[in-house]
């Protein structure tokens, strides 16, 4: 970061305060990734792109922006990166997973609603994201109350677009849909200032399902075999994360690197958790780094995590966007609404889907257990979890619910919980 300094105060980044939140931040990675036992030599490289997140990654985002590409900052997976990919840019996530900018959130928003949405709100106010600083707008979504709000505020610090995402989703919804992915392209024009061929958004249609075919391929080999986990759970979540943060094709290498280390390992029987191990899945909120918190409470206390139905996790990278046969801009926005429209956010009612799904993955992993995450005042979430819970009771499948917020206040309990939940399974 101290070789970045120059750059990050150009984009306006508060240099001093946000040398003191990189500084914890790497504190806690250390204190929570290095020291895990046996780990992948392939992890290497997403250690150092820790030691970079908020330097020379930001670095290449804004020298893509000092060649006219595009820079989309995110808080959901239902904005089409494909597109943005497509016109040679970079569409990432922005941070939104820290306590530590919560209180200078609350001078503008209630106090009772998501830790996500305050988080990332106060990462504007106090400039300490250098991901917010660099990108040409926000694209925000209609998707929760609290999110679909707050653009408004923060659209005095920023510029934000917002994409109507439907509740439902009936033929008329997804027409919509469509016509809101189409208006996204022409935002991305605006930037680009140039047409974007369909040539190119099939082009970021090719990378973005090579990177999602990757993250499939871990997802496979650190849970197929009951006997045998190659990685731990918390690394494949920080890969994850890192997944919406850097550039496309050396992420998509790094993991496929990966994946052929842990194809040898699976082989060879090389586990870093003893054969008996419970095996967990995360069900629900999505996890924002540094939100390590329930990843670190089931893997300190004899548990192992294989899996995370969250948007950071399996339903980002569960289905890739068909293109065979495409002829037409209007075709390849049918088959990107088609794609996006699978994901099982509780946003939508019904979402039936969603627990068919659960049902089926914890099934094909052999799983010995659920736990269902909630960050607190996620209203579409926790509700839901009352019909998840019921169908896991159906299927005799064990299951805790947890709801949490940034604060470390509650770790303890959290791990308590964790604890007699692994003891009971
Ligand atoms: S597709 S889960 S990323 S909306 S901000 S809904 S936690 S109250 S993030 Fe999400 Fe897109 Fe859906 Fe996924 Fe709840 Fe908080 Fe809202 Fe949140």
């Amino acid at each position: 970061i101290e070789a970045h300094k120059d750059l990050l105060s150009s984009i306006g980044v508060d240099v001093e305060r946000h040398a003191k939140m990189m500084g914890m931040g790497l504190e806690a990675y250390k204190a929570q990734f290095l020291g895990q036992p046996n780990r992948p030599k392939a992890m290497e490289y997403f250690d150092w792109f820790m030691s970079e997140i908020q330097g020379q990654r930001i670095a290449e985002i804004n020298q893509l922006r000092a060649e006219k590409k595009p820079a989309v900052g995110t808080f959901c997976i239902f904005v089409p990166e494909e597109i943005v990919v497509g016109a040679g840019g970079a569409c990432y996530g922005l941070c939104g997973g820290s306590n530590a900018t919560i209180a200078d959130a609350e001078t503008e928003l209630p106090r009772n609603i998501c830790p996500l949405i305050k988080s990332a709100h106060g990462f504007k106010l106090q400039r300490t994201c250098a991901y917010t600083q660099s990108s040409d707008f926000i694209y925000g979504e209609t998707t929760c109350e609290a999110k679909k709000k707050a653009w408004e505020i923060l659209a005095k610090h920023h510029p934000v677009h917002v994409m109507n995402i439907p509740h439902m989703k009936r033929e008329k919804d997804l027409k919509m849909w469509q016509e809101e992915i189409e208006e996204f392209k022409e935002h991305i024009e605006g930037v680009i200032e140039q047409p974007l061929s369909l040539e190119a958004m099939k082009e970021g249609v090719r990378k973005v399902n090579a990177k999602r075919s990757a993250l499939q391929r871990l997802d496979k080999l650190r849970s197929s075999n009951p006997d045998i986990m190659p990685i731990s759970g918390k690394d494949c979540l920080w890969i994850t994360q890192v997944g919406f943060m850097d550039d496309i094709e050396r992420y998509t290498a790094k993991i496929n690197e990966l994946c052929d280390e842990l194809e040898e390992r699976v082989k060879e029987g090389v586990s870093v958790f003893p054969k008996d191990t419970p095996r967990l899945m995360v069900l629900g909120t999505p996890f924002a780094p540094p939100n390590w918190k329930l990843h670190t409470a089931v893997e300190n206390t004899g548990g192992c995590v294989i899996n995370e139905e969250s948007c950071i996790g399996h339903r980002y990278f569960k289905d890739n966007v068909d293109i065979e046969g495409v002829q037409n801009d209007d075709e390849l926005y049918a088959r990107l609404m088609e794609r996006y429209s699978k994901i099982d956010c509780a946003c939508f009612t019904p979402n039936t889907g969603r627990i068919d799904k659960i049902v089926q993955m914890y099934k094909e992993r052999q799983a010995d257990g659920v736990i269902y995450y909630t960050l607190s005042f996620c209203h579409t979430y926790n509700v839901e979890s009352h019909l998840v819970t019921e169908a896991m009771a159906k299927e005799g499948i064990p299951c805790l619910v947890i709801e949490s917020d940034y604060s470390p206040e509650d770790a303890g309990q959290i791990k308590t919980r964790v604890e007699a939940f692994l003891e009971s399974i």
